[in-house]
């Protein structure tokens, strides 16, 4: 080495730290960490057209090119979801994977399951471009897509190959839309429960706000009774052995009297559904957002809707004495999932923290769920349920 001269010795080191980089980079990638995924990789994602990251992102999942977790899901995370078990509780939110083209490559990300859609019965284009931004400051955004589907057959097609080539063992739910000129949403959503009953463990319809002073209350109970009779008719009356179960999506700008409404109609054995899913982006915009594209129209969703949530999911727990719960909303941590768990979710969603984080998102919230409930004395999800409510 002391027979180098200086400028060699300058040069070599050059070579070895970018060189060293260059690996410590790619072995990061390989082994989807953190800090990396954060701080390099979603910033360069971020430099993209927002629409373009989430199609690049796809392509990615639907190639398999996101190598496999080699995060091993600890017992402490074994729940049960309908009579399957999962491996653990923290699923994809619909919007993601629209058209169902990516579940393997999102199971091997980590996801306990998978929700696609929404998937409207006719291709439809959605909104105009832009439609979806990003409000960093706020680890939020705001879309309008508007349901840009593929259509239901396009995607019966894709789950079709999923389940009956692919053979594969995984839980998954399908989201349904209705085609925005539809003249009668109802017929839309039991469609899409014939359509889709073979293939999916679940499917989801949603309810979101009239918006609208005075509409409220008997025609809102009066609709939602009409949409859960026929859907739950159609699904009751499916000739297969193993049918789909039924979820109801709701919106958090949902007031409470609403909300009380709704527990009612589900009370009744003809509108009976065997889940919801708590909650669907805002149309509200919270004072403590500073992000340039706060006014934006659209669906909020990420961080601000964290705690509005977690609030919506422990109401709805104890206005239907405990159904089942998909907690979904503003979750970036293990702390956010076991949060909404004790409040009464009996399994979690995530969509934008995914956007932030990356696919590492989901190991980091499984390792610190599984610590947090180990600490707190449990030996699996399901006994932590609603344990907020309790005391
Ligand atoms: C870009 C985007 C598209 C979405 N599209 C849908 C959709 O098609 N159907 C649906 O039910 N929810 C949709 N959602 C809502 C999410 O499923 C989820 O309920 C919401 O984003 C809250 O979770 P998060 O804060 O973890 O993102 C979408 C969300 C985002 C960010
Ligand atoms: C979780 O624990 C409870 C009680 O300890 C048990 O009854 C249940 O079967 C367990 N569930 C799973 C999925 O292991
Ligand atoms: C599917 O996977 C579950 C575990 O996740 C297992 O218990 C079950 O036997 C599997 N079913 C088939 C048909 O392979
Ligand atoms: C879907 O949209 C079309 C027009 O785009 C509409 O006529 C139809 O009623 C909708 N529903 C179904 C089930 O096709
Ligand atoms: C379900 O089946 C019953 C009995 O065959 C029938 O009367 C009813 O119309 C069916 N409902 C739907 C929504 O298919
Ligand atoms: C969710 O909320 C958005 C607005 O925040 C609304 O446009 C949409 O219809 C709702 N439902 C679904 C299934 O996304
Ligand atoms: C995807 C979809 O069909 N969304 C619908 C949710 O429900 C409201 C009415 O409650 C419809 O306006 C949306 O189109």
């Amino acid at each position: 080495m002391s027979s180098l001269s200086l400028k060699q010795k300058l040069k070599s080191i050059a070579i070895l730290t970018v060189g060293g980089y260059g690996v410590f980079a790619l072995v990061n990638v390989f082994k989807c960490n953190e800090k990396f995924y954060k701080q390099v990789v979603m910033p360069l994602m971020h430099r993209l057209d927002p629409e373009k990251a989430h199609e690049l992102a796809i392509f990615i999942a639907k190639h398999r090119l996101i190598p496999k977790s080699s995060y091993k899901d600890p017992a402490v995370l074994k729940c049960n979801f309908f009579g399957k078990q999962l491996s653990n509780p923290v699923g994809l939110a619909a919007g993601f994977d629209k058209h169902g083209e990516a579940i393997i490559g999102l199971r091997d990300v980590g996801f306990g399951f998978v929700e696609v859609g929404s998937v409207t019965p006719n291709p439809q284009l959605g909104n105009d471009k832009p439609r979806l931004f990003r409000l960093k400051e706020d680890k939020a955004v705001v879309n309008r897509y508007g349901f840009n589907s593929i259509g239901h057959d396009r995607v019966v097609e894709s789950l079709d190959d999923i389940r009956n080539v692919h053979h594969l063992n995984y839980t998954f739910g399908v989201n349904l839309g209705k085609n925005k000129s539809s003249a009668d949403s109802i017929n839309d959503y039991v469609e899409g429960v014939k359509k889709f009953a073979p293939f999916a463990d679940y499917l989801v319809i949603n309810v979101s706000s009239p918006n609208t002073p005075g509409l409220r209350a008997l025609q809102t109970k009066v609709a939602l009774e009409a949409l859960l009779k026929a859907v739950v008719e159609t699904r009751n009356n499916l000739s297969q052995v193993t049918k789909p179960y039924l979820l109801l999506k709701l919106a958090p700008d949902l007031s409470y009297e609403e909300c009380k409404d709704i527990a009612e109609v589900l009370k009744k054995k003809s509108c009976k559904v065997d889940g919801l899913i708590v909650c669907n982006s805002t149309v509200e915009r919270p004072e403590s957002l500073q992000s340039d594209h706060k006014s934006e129209s659209g669906g909020l969703s990420g961080l601000p809707l964290n705690d509005v949530s977690t609030k919506m999911i422990s109401e709805m727990h104890k206005l239907t004495d405990g159904m089942m719960i998909v907690g979904v909303g503003g979750i970036f941590s293990g702390k956010d999932a076991y949060n909404k768990i004790k409040a009464g979710a009996s399994v979690v969603q995530l969509y934008t923290g995914m956007v932030y984080e990356g696919p590492p998102i989901v190991t980091k919230v499984k390792r610190e769920l599984a610590e947090l409930l180990m600490a707190d004395g449990y030996t699996n999800v399901t006994e932590a349920v609603g344990k907020d409510l309790q005391q």
